[in-house]
This record gives C-alpha cells, sequence and structure tokens, in this order.
C-alpha cells in the first residue's frame, strides 16, 4: 500500500463520450500503459478498463467507458451505453470528452445525462487537428453551449501531442476526497489476463478487417497455459465469434491469410505483455447474432 498519509487524495473519475473521441487514448496517455486497447475504429471499447495513477499523495482510479452511442439500436450497444452512464454516477469527478472542432448532438445528449452533483470536466480533444482560423473559431463557438452543462473546467487538450494532460490531471486532483489509497500503488489496472489477451486479439482482429464488421465479432479466450512443458512457452486458445456466416471468410481471408495476420501481430504484443514465448490458436465460430442475444451478451460480461 501506498505510505500513510493523512492527506491522501483518492477516487474514481470516469471518461465518457462519443466513440472514437480518444477516451482510452486518453487514459493510456495519462497512465503511461496501454491498458485500453486504441483504434481508428467507433466502439472499440466494449467493457469499462480500470486505468490507476498512483503517487506519493495521490491515487487516480480512471474508468474508461465503452462510446455512447444513442443511435444504434444492436442490444450489444444499448447494454454498453447503459454501462458508460452507470459508471458516472458513483464517482469523484467526471471528464466528458469531446472532439475540439465540432458539437454533435450526441455530444449534447451525454453532457445532459451527466449527473448534477459530480464536478464535471470537458476536455476537447484534438486540438492538434485544429489549424485554420475558421476551426479555431468553430471551436471557441462551442464554449458558450457547453457552458451550459455547469462544468468546473472546459480544457482544450490533445492526447496525441500529450498537450495539458499534466493540467489535465492538476485539475482532477482538486475533486479528489481525502481517503485511504483505493489499489496498490504498483497496479495499474485490475484487468485479469483472460480479459486482456481477448481485448488484444480483438483490437487486432478490427485492425485487420473492414469497417463494421467488427461490431460483429466477440473473442472469448479458453485456455491460458503458462510455462508448458516447462519450457517458457505461453499456450493460448481463443474463438473469435462472428454473428453472421458470410463474416467468417472475411476474417480468416483468401488460404487464412488474414486469420494468420492476426495471430501473429497478436502473439508479438502478448510476448511482450507475458515475457514469455507465445503459442496461440485461433478459432472462428459462428454465434449468430450473438450482439443481440441477452445469454451471450451476459456470458460475455457485457450486462
Ligand atoms: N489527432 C488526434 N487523434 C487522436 C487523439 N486522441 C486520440 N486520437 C485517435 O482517435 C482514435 C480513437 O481513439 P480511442 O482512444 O480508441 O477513442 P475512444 O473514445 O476510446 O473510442 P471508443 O472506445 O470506440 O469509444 C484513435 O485513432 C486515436 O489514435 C488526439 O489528441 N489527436
Ligand atoms: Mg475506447
Amino acid at each position: 500500500m501506498v505510505k500513510k498519509n493523512d492527506n491522501f487524495l483518492t477516487g474514481y473519475v470516469s471518461i465518457a463520450g462519443r466513440p472514437n473521441v480518444g477516451k482510452s487514448s486518453l487514459m493510456n496517455r495519462i497512465i503511461g500503459e496501454p491498458v485500453s486497447i486504441v483504434t481508428r475504429k467507433k466502439q472499440t471499447t466494449r467493457s469499462p478498463v480500470l486505468g490507476i495513477l498512483s503517487s506519493q499523495d495521490y491515487q487516480i482510479a480512471f474508468i474508461d467507458n465503452p462510446g455512447i452511442d444513442f443511435k444504434n439500436k444492436l442490444l450489444l450497444n444499448k447494454r454498453l451505453k447503459k454501462i458508460a452512464f452507470s459508471n458516472v454516477i458513483y464517482t469523484s469527478a467526471n471528464i466528458v470528452v469531446l472532439e475540439a472542432k465540432t458539437l454533435f448532438s450526441d455530444d449534447l445528449k451525454i453532457l445532459s445525462n451527466m449527473p448534477e452533483d459530480v464536478p464535471l470536466i470537458i476536455a476537447l480533444n484534438k486540438i492538434d487537428k485544429i489549424k485554420s482560423v475558421s476551426d479555431k473559431e468553430a471551436m471557441y463557438k462551442i464554449v458558450p453551449e457547453l457552458e451550459k452543462f455547469k462544468p468546473v473546467n472546459i480544457l482544450p487538450i490533445s492526447v496525441k501531442k500529450s498537450y495539458q494532460l499534466e493540467l489535465l490531471v492538476k485539475i482532477i486532483k482538486t475533486y479528489l476526497p481525502v481517503g485511504e489509497p483505493l489499489f496498490e500503488n504498483t497496479l495499474i489496472t485490475d484487468q485479469n489476463l483472460y480479459f486482456r489477451i481477448s481485448e488484444i486479439i480483438r483490437k487486432n482482429i478490427i485492425n485487420c478487417v473492414g469497417d463494421e464488421l467488427h461490431y460483429n465479432i466477440a473473442v472469448e479466450v479458453t485456455k491460458l497455459q503458462k510455462g508448458y512443458a516447462r519450457s517458457s512457452c505461453t499456450i493460448i486458445e481463443a474463438t473469435i465469434f462472428t454473428s453472421k456466416l458470410s463474416h467468417k471468410p472475411m476474417i480468416i481471408g483468401e488460404g487464412g491469410r488474414k486469420l494468420k495476420a492476426i495471430r501473429l501481430r497478436s502473439t508479438k504484443e502478448l510476448k511482450i505483455i507475458l515475457g514469455t514465448n507465445i503459442h496461440l490458436s485461433l478459432w472462428v465460430k459462428l454465434m449468430t447474432c450473438w450482439n443481440k442475444n441477452p445469454s451471450f451478451l451476459n456470458h460475455m460480461g457485457i450486462t
């Protein structure tokens, strides 16, 4: 545990916002480790991911939430939205991330659903993309709209350029209550290895397959055996579930080429994380319309 300190500040801080605004990137950059997967595609995060920032005098437990999308009517999506909103209630502060240039109707809906009694910080991310005078003007124009939600701060940031992230942490600290550390100070996340491995495989599938297909993919690690036969090799078996039969060949690719690429990319990353050689086997299995199936979603922990 972190040394006893009567002025120690500690609390949970949720990160919410539309898909793809940079929530997971923000948490990873602050924590300094890629604990939550990041891709260029929407709705990458499917389960809340905890990222812990510890120092001598404070500890912030960030919750990186799934992106909130009011239009997507899949049961999967409805559940992700419910999960995200349930995570902003018992926090010491909430961060809503927006893209600096444009305010979307979903941004406004998210902001209007944030609890009034939890300090709200609005982070205008991807400021590095704001280059022209008209972009800057567009950003300044949205500020009065945002002020209606009574945020304690509206902060332009760039995760990519690490711009104003230290200031963001400083602001968060002012809203943390005094208390005991919530976690060991060496811990950066509470994810179990099965989940972390499945997320790495899912990220590599998202990066290898076309748009939209990733809404239809789920990954489950079914076997994890470390130090097999006294060797320094970890045996991992995972199943990739697809919701439609037509998706199977899209994941496997001609002559199994795509699946091989997914396997090789995942193996490379897992080797670093686990510090052992990796023997990864992947199976692609049809689970018709799993993203509309309550019991399958329950099984995958998306409840
Ligand atoms: N230019 C720029 N791109 C960024 C910045 N922050 C994040 N991105 C990119 O935005 C994309 C989405 O990032 P994520 O962190 O996965 O976004 P997210 O909000 O967690 O997305 P979901 O999990 O789908 O809700 C990635 O391609 C990031 O590299 C930034 O400050 N500037
Ligand atoms: Mg994310």
